[in-house]
């Protein structure tokens, strides 16, 4: 049957279209509002030229992730992000063949046995983070900041053996600053003309200056591993320095070994960092739920006996705590793909290479998919009521064989982090904080801040 429908088109201004629209700090927001507007489930902007097509209808999302017929995209913003993390994982094209190598290379490290060689690491580091929260009881801390020493300094020491100390340093250290600046750039990058761009001398400059403070740091912690004189090892870096593709027998170039340890430090990070605030920020304006988070800490968690792997892996509540979060506060907004053929899509026609954003704040609050999808429900997340969610109603991770590698590890580590700061504190969040989106190609809650003091005395 010939697609019978026609895809609603936002208007905009001559040649610029929507670009203005979209220039707002969080152009997630008028995405989203977008969506609000328009109840057929997608709709198409005009971006210089470019008609760029967002889809948030869970049936409409269920077909586009259907491999056989769309591929992941790296269109703009991931087209720029690509000028400073190059064919690593995330930015690598699907033809590029170093994709397959990295994965298949890189795979055993991400599965559940990885996890449990990682814990220990993961465990000095989230003590860390309750130590210097015990030491500043009664101030206010500063939530999305300290989620990202606790997520940095856990990606760079499991995968890397390199220690930041983020919590030793009153600032966030400089790797992170040129980073939030260079993905800043590269979402204003995405929706003006590349003229503008060029015109924009200062900005290039600043733009160079931090993608290369980023590759040193990369390079130091490569050198550090080499003056080690050793080159092998289990984690991240080991596998990259000496495995080899069991498919093929391919090892990974120096140079695409650079490139996937900035991506790592990158994509290891920064949507973790936001999970664990949204979450914390969820679990204050829902305190009936903090109550039983709080209750199977002091169950599975009695006081002074170290966590194990095993026992994170009991958790229950605070597993569906993050499932939640990251159905109502996905870190990431979208993920783009395009299809190989000209097809349709419920009927709707999109050609081939049209880029299409699933976007997943409008996905993950579709009344199709989610009953009151405003609230902040856990048990949404129970077994019973798992099957019966719509297939295509939930992509935090993206999808199929380019989904998030590092999955396991970030809910791990979030698990484990969450049950730290429960199990010791009390929090409480005396400034009432409304949520205030920041958005860095991912989203973070910003300015807020919670307040913490023990349970009980601590020995
Ligand atoms: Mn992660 C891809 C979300 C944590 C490393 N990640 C993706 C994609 C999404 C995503 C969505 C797909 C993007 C696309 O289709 O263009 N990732 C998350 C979220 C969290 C997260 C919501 C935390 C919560 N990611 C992590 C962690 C690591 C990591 C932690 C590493 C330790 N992610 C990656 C890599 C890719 C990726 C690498 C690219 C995978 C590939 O294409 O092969």
């Amino acid at each position: 049957m010939p697609p019978t429908r026609s895809i609603p088109v936002l208007r905009g201004m001559p040649f610029l279209g929507n670009a203005l629209q979209l220039a707002a700090d969080v152009p997630t927001d008028f995405l989203v509002e977008t969506a609000g507007e328009h109840p057929e489930g997608l709709y198409r902007l005009d971006v210089l030229g470019r008609r760029p097509l967002f889809v948030y209808d869970p049936d409409l999302v269920a077909e586009i992730c259907d491999e056989t017929r769309f591929y992941k995209s790296v269109a703009p913003p991931l087209g720029i992000v690509r000028d400073f993390a190059g064919d690593g994982l995330f930015t690598a094209r699907g033809d590029e063949a170093v994709w397959g190598h990295a994965h298949r290379i890189l795979m055993p490290a991400f599965g559940q046995r990885s996890m449990k060689a990682y814990f220990p690491q993961m465990l000095e580091v989230a003590q860390e983070l309750v130590d210097s929260w015990s030491g500043r009881q009664g101030e206010d801390l500063p939530v999305s900041d300290d989620m990202t020493r606790l997520t940095l300094d856990t990606i760079a020491l499991t995968g890397f053996d390199y220690r930041f100390g983020s919590f030793a340093a009153p600032e966030l250290h400089p790797f992170l600053q040129a980073m939030g600046r260079a993905l800043t750039e590269a979402m204003v990058r995405a929706r003006q003309p590349p003229l503008v761009t060029k015109a924009r001398k200062k900005r290039e400059e600043t733009y160079q200056a931090d993608i290369r403070a980023m590759q040193e740091l990369v390079d130091d912690v490569i050198r550090q591993r080499r003056a080690e004189g050793r080159n092998g090892g289990t984690d991240l870096l080991g596998l990259m320095l000496e495995a080899a593709d069991p498919r093929t027998g391919e090892r990974l170039s120096d140079e695409n070994i650079r490139n996937q340890v900035l991506t790592f430090l990158i994509a290891g990070h920064e949507t973790t960092s936001g999970l664990l605030s949204f979450a914390l920020y969820n679990l204050l304006r829902n305190p009936h739920v903090l109550a039983r988070a709080y209750a199977e800490v002091d169950r599975l968690l009695p006081d002074g006996a170290e966590p194990s792997y095993e026992t994170i892996m009991k958790l229950d509540v605070i597993p569906r705590v993050l499932d939640e979060t990251l159905r109502i506060w996905s870190p990431i907004p979208g993920f783009i793909i395009k299809p190989f053929a000209d097809t349709e899509i419920g009927g709707y026609p999109v050609r081939r290479g049209q880029q299409i954003f699933a976007l997943l704040p409008a996905l993950h609050r579709h009344p199709k998919a989610w009953d009151r999808p405003e609230e902040f429900d856990i048990d949404r997340w129970l077994p019973e009521n798992r099957k019966d969610h719509h297939p295509g109603g939930y992509k935090p991770f993206g999808n199929g064989e380019r989904a998030c590698i590092g999955r396991q590890f970030a809910l791990t580590e979030a698990r484990l982090a969450l049950a730290l700061i429960l199990r010791r504190f009390a929090i409480s969040d005396p400034h009432a904080y409304r949520m205030q989106v920041k958005q860095t190609l991912t989203l973070k809650p910003e300015g807020f801040t919670v307040r913490v003091r023990e349970r009980r005395p601590h020995e």
